[in-house]
């Protein structure tokens, strides 16, 4: 498969940390046979997280694969042009679920914009937003819950061990006591 025009933009973290873009001539219709890549670079622990504002690209969601022959939004956490299989292409006119925010897994995301040699669309505008992956913040409180957890297991044990010991004193004590009195 060949594309007449491909269109290439990155957009840094260390250069802005937010903006918007859109496909290309929006909002006017987009041309035919074309692909665009919008890539994105986060500093470390950083994500970007997107949210379509407008969306209008020939097709019918959910078929947005090339073969259905539409025009569609591809996304993808992998540099070099591996498909990411857990991203759903995006196509035909904005849904519930195109409302929500896409966040990338880390610092690398792309998002891919194609037209075929058919019909056209206004296309999209999408905002975007490098924030601190939370996920990186929260890995320190688990380990944190699981030292209170060994902590508490512990002192259970202790507990355990004296009630054992109280008991045993007891017994040898009764025992003792018992032995005197016969
Ligand atoms: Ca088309």
């Amino acid at each position: 498969m060949s594309w007449d025009q491909v269109c290439k933009f990155y957009y840094k973290s260390d250069v802005k940390k937010s903006g918007y873009f859109v496909s290309p001539n929006y909002p006017g219709f987009y041309p035919k046979n074309t692909e665009c890549q919008y890539t994105f670079f986060g500093r470390n622990s950083e994500v970007v997280r997107i949210q379509f504002q407008e969306f209008e690209v020939d097709g019918i969601t959910p078929r947005c694969e090339p073969k259905d022959r539409v025009d569609y939004v591809d996304f993808s956490n992998f540099d070099g042009g591996a498909q990411d299989k857990k991203m759903h292409k995006f196509c035909g006119q904005m849904t519930e679920r195109m409302r929500e925010p896409i966040q990338s897994d880390l610092e690398f995301f792309r998002v891919t914009f194609k037209s075929n040699s058919m019909y056209e669309g206004k296309g999209f505008n999408a905002t975007y937003e490098f924030v601190i992956n939370e996920e990186t913040t929260f890995s320190i409180p688990p380990n944190s819950l699981v030292d209170t957890a060994n902590t508490m297991h512990t002192s259970y044990i202790d507990n355990k061990c004296y009630c054992i010991v109280f008991y045993l004193v007891l017994t040898l004590t009764i025992q003792f006591l018992t032995g005197c009195t016969l």
